[in-house]
C-alpha cells in the first residue's frame, strides 16, 4: 500500500519537526526523556590551523576543523540545526546559497540574531535548492586578520538533489583560503590585506596529504573560494576540467576548460577525467600565489616520483561560454529595473575609505522595496579600481549580461564578479519576502559600507 511504501521518509522528516517544535511535550510523567539530538550540530571554537609545521594560524573553527564539517543534507527535507559559541565574541552562521527565512539565513542586517559568546541556538532549516552551497561567518572583521572570514570560519554543504544525476565515480570538496599577513596601502592610497600564507583545505602544498586516485576514475571536484579578498586561479597539470555547474547551479553549456577562476565565496564544480597517471599538482595558476602554499598533490595508485606542475601562459575565464547558446530573448518587459553604481570615497584622514552603492555606503543607504512575485534586473556599473563578486541572500539570480556581452541565459549563480569599469546584469524574482541582503563579499569592503537590504513592500 501507498502509505507504507512513504512511511520512512514520513517519520524522519516528522521526527525531526516534532523534536525540534515540542520537545517539552513529548516527555510523560516517571519518563524522562534525553533531549533528541539536533541533526547538525555546529561548535565554534578555539582552534590553531597547521598549514605547514612552520605555519601555525590562531583563529576559531567549525567542530575543530578547517574547513568546517562537510554537511550533506537532502532537498527540502527539515533539519534540526543546533549551534554552540564557544568563544568570547558573538557569532552568527550565514548558509549560503540557500533559501531560507531571514532569521536563520544568518545576517545580523536581516534580523538574525548573534548567537553571543558561551550560548547556543537551534532551529529548523529546510535546505533549498539542492547543490553545492556553504556555509560560514558573516561578522565585523576591521582590520583585525584573525576575524571573520579571515579566520577561515566555513564549511561545505553539499544538498543532494531528489534524483541524483551520479556521472561521476565520487567527490572530492577543495577549499581555497589566504591567511595572515597584514594591510598595506597601495600606490593609489587604498589599504589592501596583503597574505603570508594560501592552503587547499588548510595545508599548504606539500603538507596535506596527496589526493589518491584511480586511472579511468571520473572524479567530481567541488571547489569553493573562502577566500576573504583574494580572487584565485586553479589547474590541475596534465589535465582539464569539464565544468558543470557554478555556484552549486547546472549550467546550460558544460565546458572543457584549462583553469578555474573563483572570486571570493565562488564555487565551480568540474569532473576530471583521470586519464594520465603519474603524480601531479593541482594549484594556483599564478607563481608568486602557489609558492604561498595553494596547491594539492594529486596522486595516482602506483604512481611514484616529484609532482608535476606545467605552467599555463595566460589566465582565461568567462561567465559567457557557459550559457544557454542561440539568440535569447531579451528581458520580459514587466521586470523592473535597478540601477547600481559602486565606487569608492575617501574620508580625509588615515586612508580610510568608504565603499558606496549609488553614492551611500551601509548602514546609511536606502532599502529598496521589492514587491513579491515580481521580476528584477540589477543593473550593476563598477567605477571603481577594483573588481567586486557582488552577493544576494537568500534568492538566485540569474547572470544576463557581462561587460560587453550578448544576452545570457540560464546561469545561475548568487556571486558575480564585477570588474572594474565594467558591469553585470542579473535577473532574479522577489519570492522569498523577509529582508535581503546584498553585498560585496570582500570582507574589508563589507566592513567599509558595501551593503545594502532590500526589503519586501
Ligand atoms: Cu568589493
Amino acid at each position: 500500500m501507498a502509505v507504507h511504501s512513504h512511511s520512512a521518509t514520513w517519520t524522519r522528516r516528522r521526527f525531526a519537526q516534532v523534536s525540534s517544535l515540542t520537545a517539552g511535550a513529548l516527555s510523560l510523567p516517571g519518563l524522562s526523556l534525553p533531549a533528541a539530538p539536533a541533526d547538525i550540530a555546529i561548535e565554534i571554537a578555539p582552534y590553531t590551523v597547521e598549514a605547514s609545521p612552520k605555519h601555525h594560524f590562531r583563529t576559531v573553527a567549525y567542530n575543530g576543523q578547517v574547513p568546517g564539517p562537510l554537511l550533506r543534507m537532502r532537498e527540502r527535507q527539515a533539519q534540526t540545526v543546533e549551534i554552540r559559541n564557544r568563544t568570547s565574541d558573538p557569532e552568527v552562521v550565514h548558509w549560503h546559497g540557500l533559501h531560507l527565512p531571514s532569521e536563520i539565513d544568518g545576517a545580523v542586517e536581516e534580523g538574525t540574531p548573534l548567537i553571543s559568546p558561551g550560548s547556543s541556538t537551534s532551529y529548523t532549516l529546510v535546505p533549498e535548492p539542492a547543490g553545492f552551497r556553504w556555509f560560514h561567518t558573516h561578522t565585523f572583521a576591521g582590520k583585525n586578520l584573525t576575524r571573520a572570514q579571515y579566520g577561515g570560519l566555513h564549511g561545505f554543504l553539499l544538498i543532494e538533489p531528489r534524483d541524483h544525476p551520479g556521472r561521476y565515480d565520487r567527490e572530492i570538496f577543495l577549499g581555497l583560503h589566504d591567511w595572515g599577513g597584514h594591510f598595506m596601502g597601495g600606490d593609489d592610497g587604498y589599504m589592501n590585506p596583503v597574505y603570508d600564507v594560501t592552503t587547499i583545505n588548510g595545508k599548504m602544498l606539500g603538507y596535506g596529504d596527496p589526493i589518491q586516485v584511480q586511472s579511468g576514475e571520473r572524479v567530481l571536484m567541488h571547489v569553493l573560494n573562502s577566500s576573504p579578498t583574494e580572487v584565485h586561479w586553479i589547474a590541475l597539470a596534465g589535465h582539464s576540467f569539464r565544468v558543470v555547474a557554478l555556484d552549486g547551479n547546472e549550467v546550460p553549456q558544460p565546458q572543457t576548460v584549462s583553469m578555474l577562476r573563483l572570486a571570493p565565496a565562488e564555487r565551480v564544480s568540474a569532473i576530471v577525467e583521470m586519464n594520465q597517471p603519474g603524480v601531479w599538482i593541482l594549484g594556483e595558476v599564478r607563481k608568486h600565489v602557489q609558492a604561498t602554499g595553494m596547491g594539492v598533490v594529486i596522486e595516482y595508485a602506483n604512481a611514484t616520483g616529484t609532482p608535476v606542475w606545467t605552467q599555463p601562459e595566460e589566465l582565461v575565464w568567462n561567465y559567457s561560454q557557459f550559457a544557454a547558446a542561440g539568440h535569447a530573448p531579451s528581458t520580459p518587459p514587466e521586470t523592473a529595473s535597478i540601477e547600481l553604481v559602486f565606487d569608492s570615497k575617501f574620508q580625509g584622514h588615515g586612508n580610510e575609505e568608504l565603499w558606496r552603492i549609488n553614492g551611500q555606503s551601509y548602514p546609511q543607504i536606502e532599502s529598496p522595496a521589492l514587491e513579491a512575485g515580481r521580476r528584477y534586473r540589477l543593473v550593476m556599473k563598477n567605477e571603481s579600481l577594483d573588481d567586486h563578486p557582488m552577493h544576494l541572500h537568500r534568492h538566485t539570480f540569474e547572470v544576463r549580461r557581462v561587460d560587453g556581452s550578448p544576452e545570457l541565459r540560464g546561469l545561475r549563480k548568487d556571486v558575480v564578479l564585477v570588474r572594474s569599469g565594467g558591469t553585470a546584469e542579473v535577473e532574479f524574482v522577489a519570492d522569498n519576502p523577509g529582508k535581503t541582503l546584498f553585498h560585496c563579499h570582500q570582507q574589508d569592503h563589507m566592513d567599509r559600507g558595501f551593503m545594502m537590504v532590500f526589503h519586501y513592500a
